[in-house]
């Protein structure tokens, strides 16, 4: 059925949440053309009809009061409303302008977290065809640390199988507040006897869900697994056979993990002796049925990309790669590609900002460093980005260093934003566009089980809201680019995107459990190998030493452990723990949730409260080398957060902790910042 369709039925349709990106399925019930009701999809074995509280909302953030319907122009400092043809006419004719003075790559694509899969395809397709490398996203500060410390290590980055797995450890990561279905399938598999393990400096809001949880120091997560690599070494607890057929660098690895004995990993990572036995033990007893989850804790520091290389070590020595309750290697559909006809050519012709600094990020996500990017416009090096269209992102919220965030986007020669709100980032722009949401498009998407694609389906249309697809083909068209974006609609794309798998558009739209275009295969390495370059797993990398990096996966101490600032700083700031009710600075708009969050607060251990005398509630001053921020206090358990360590939420518009976060301390590997350490004091106001 089509969108016209829905404007005169009452039915329902099945199709996808994506408040955030799991895409639990749901159930829209549709009256005379508006939604009445969204619940989960019973049927579907992804999360059988559960939703979390955001997938609840979905309807608030459609029908919201606040959203922009109509396209805004900033005239004199004040927004006007404008048609959307002149609009895209005007974008179109400053694109021009600044590509004649300065060249294409001085035009930036940025989108944001809300947009994947072929929505992001879209946005790169339009920068590469247009002729610029500079794409930005959240990238930056997202995933791509530990998706390419795993691939140096296996090849690829697995899933894990909590179906048969027999231990679970979680590194940093909170599966209850931020993967609400991977939290059911954790809380399943333990019933069925498998032992979670969690390991966080804060002991956040899932630990009632594990069986062991462990305090660990921020950034000192490559102690402890090369601790557990020395432990499971030396009682020759390790997979024998495959280590030997599968993989290389182990006598390096051996006498390189020889040096993080118990004693000093208890001391770098505050981890007890007994306690690094345990999380040893526990592991290779359950091996090759264990899987780990690496979340953003890790990543966020100046030496993650190392230490979560170090972690993924763990598991394929122990043989847990691609065997049945392990680390699941899923083998790609085979689509059609948005990118596939631009990407080398660009490869071969120009590097995007950031390239050069950080090519290992470069070569695993093929785009620009969105905190580097603010210096190329503040300082033109190493060339001017004079212009950006960003599309459902809020970086002035999420990126690093708020203040010169704004400073940069403010002094662009075009800034256009596409988002459903008025955000701080779209504040700046000369053009704010009205997006469509999630259920105003229909696209291609792998669903929540393995080796499965789903299509989402469009229910929703307000006028001048495009959609991803209808917007980069307008102004395609309109930048002369046209001929790139053939297909004559969304449909006509999806159907195109899809041809290689043998169905037609029609036949996927008629199946709301997704269509598993290949049954699951464990041990595929026999046959294949891994994705490494040696074609092996890697314990020590020529591909990294090429780049001039360490070819082990070698722990070098935090920034904040080295000494450097030390004594001008009492505490260390770990920013961006997730909250269940929104997704970054998405949801805070909607009345309920706002009541129960209003501001984010600050995670203070009770013996630092007593030390600093201050209250539960108090306002605070924190100040790091970036600025400050006045901030409520919230005194914690004696055992929820480690001394001498605080806890600030992102994505607040008043009380924004990117005002205090770094952009100049970065891990040299991924680029990734610093924003879980941050050096700070604490005053009372
Ligand atoms: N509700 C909600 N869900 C979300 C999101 C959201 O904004 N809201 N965002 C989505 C996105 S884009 C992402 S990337 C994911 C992130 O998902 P997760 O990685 O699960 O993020 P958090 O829930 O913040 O959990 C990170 C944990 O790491 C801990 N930590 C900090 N530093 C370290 C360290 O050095 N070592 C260890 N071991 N732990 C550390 C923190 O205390 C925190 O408990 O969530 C996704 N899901
Ligand atoms: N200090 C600190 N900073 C962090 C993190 C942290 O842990 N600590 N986490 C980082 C991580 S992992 C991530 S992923 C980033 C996220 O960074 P961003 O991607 O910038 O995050 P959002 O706040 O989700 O911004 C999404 C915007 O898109 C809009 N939007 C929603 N749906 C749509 C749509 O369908 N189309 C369009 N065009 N717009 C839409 C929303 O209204 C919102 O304004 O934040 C990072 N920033
Ligand atoms: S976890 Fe929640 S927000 Fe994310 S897709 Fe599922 S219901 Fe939607
Ligand atoms: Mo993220």
């Amino acid at each position: 059925m089509l969108i016209q369709d829905y404007n005169k039925a009452n039915c329902s349709v099945k199709t996808f949440c994506r408040m955030c990106s799991y895409r639990c399925p749901i159930v829209v019930n549709i009256e005379q053309g508006k939604i009445k009701k969204i619940s989960g999809d019973k049927d579907h074995p992804f999360n059988e009809g559960k939703l979390c509280v955001k997938g609840r909302a979905i309807l608030d953030l459609v029908y919201s009061p606040e959203r922009i319907l109509k396209p805004l122009k900033k005239v004199d400092g004040k927004w006007q409303e404008i048609d959307l043809e002149v609009a895209l006419r005007e974008i179109s004719q400053r694109m021009l302008s600044i590509k004649e003075k300065y060249g294409a790559k001085s035009i930036g694509v940025w989108k944001g977290e809300s947009l994947d899969s072929t929505q992001g395809d879209l946005c790169r397709r339009f920068a590469f065809a247009f002729g610029t490398p500079n794409i930005f996203s959240n990238d930056t500060l997202c995933a791509v640390s530990k998706h390419a410390a795993v691939k140096s290590v296996i090849g690829s980055y697995p899933t894990s199988d909590f179906q048969d797995a027999k231990c679970i450890v979680i590194w940093g990561s909170n599966p209850l507040a931020s993967h609400f279905p991977l939290y059911n399938k954790i809380k399943e598999a333990r019933e069925r006897g498998a032992k979670v393990i969690l390991i966080d400096p804060r002991k956040n809001s899932f630990a009632k869900f594990a069986d062991l949880y462990f305090p660990i120091k921020p950034a000192t997560d490559g102690a402890l697994a090369l601790g557990i690599i020395n432990i499971i070494i030396e009682n020759k607890w390790y997979d024998q056979a495959f280590v030997k057929e599968h993989t290389i660098g182990f006598e390096e690895l051996v006498q390189y993990a020889q040096k993080f004995n118990p004693r000093y990993v208890a001391e770098e990572t505050g981890i007890s002796q007994d306690d690094l036995y345990k999380i040893s033990k526990t592991i290779a007893d359950s091996a090759p049925h264990v899987t780990y989850r690496v979340g953003v804790g890790p990543e966020h520091h100046d030496n993650g990309f190392n230490n979560i290389r170090a972690i993924a070590c763990i598991g394929a020595l122990c043989g847990c790669t691609d065997r049945p309750g392990g680390d699941m290697l899923e083998e790609m559909p085979v689509l059609n590609s948005l990118l596939a006809d631009l990407q080398d050519t660009i490869k071969e012709k120009l590097r995007p900002i950031g390239a050069e600094e950080y090519p290992v990020f470069y070569d695993n996500r093929l785009e620009g460093h969105s905190i580097r990017a603010m210096d190329a416009i503040l300082e033109g090096q190493p060339y001017p980005l004079r212009g950006i269209i960003l599309t459902g992102a809020n970086p002035v919220l999420t990126n690093p260093n708020a203040d010169k965030v704004e400073k940069a986007l403010k002094s662009l020669d075009l800034f256009v934003v596409r988002d459903l709100f008025m955000t701080d980032t779209a504040r700046l722009a000369d053009y704010v566009l009205p997006a469509a949401s999630f259920l105003e498009r229909s696209e291609v998407i792998r669903g929540g089980m393995p080796q499965n694609i789903s299509l989402t389906k469009k229910v929703l249309e307000f006028d001048s809201c495009q959609n991803e697809y209808q917007f980069w083909s307008s102004l395609a068209k309109k930048v002369g680019i046209g001929q790139y974006f053939p297909w004559k609609d969304e449909d006509d794309l999806n159907r195109w995107v899809i041809k290689p798998l043998g169905l037609s558009l029609e036949e996927l739209a008629q199946k709301p459990e997704g269509y598993m275009y290949k049954a699951y295969n464990y041990e595929k390495f026999y046959e294949n190998g891994f994705g490494t370059p040696s074609g092996k797993v890697e314990f020590s990398s020529d591909y990294l030493g090429k780049y001039g990096h360490k070819k082990l996966p070698v722990y070098r101490p935090a920034y904040y452990l080295r000494g450097k600032n030390k004594d001008q700083y009492k505490f260390i700031l770990i920013t961006g723990a997730r909250q269940a009710r929104f997704n970054h600075s998405c949801y805070h708009h909607i009345p309920r949730f706002k009541k129960a969050v209003p501001w984010p607060v600050m995670e203070i251990h009770p013996e630092d409260a007593a030390f600093l005398q201050v209250a539960d509630g108090d306002l605070v001053e924190v100040t790091s080398a970036k600025g400050s921020l006045k901030v409520r206090l919230s005194i914690v358990g004696q055992d929820k957060i480690l001394r001498g360590f605080l806890q600030i939420a992102h994505g607040f518009d008043e009380v924004n902790v990117n005002r205090i976060t770094p952009d100049n301390i970065l891990d040299p590997v991924s680029g990734f910042p610093a924003v879980k350490s941050v050096f700070v004091n604490v005053s009372k106001i």
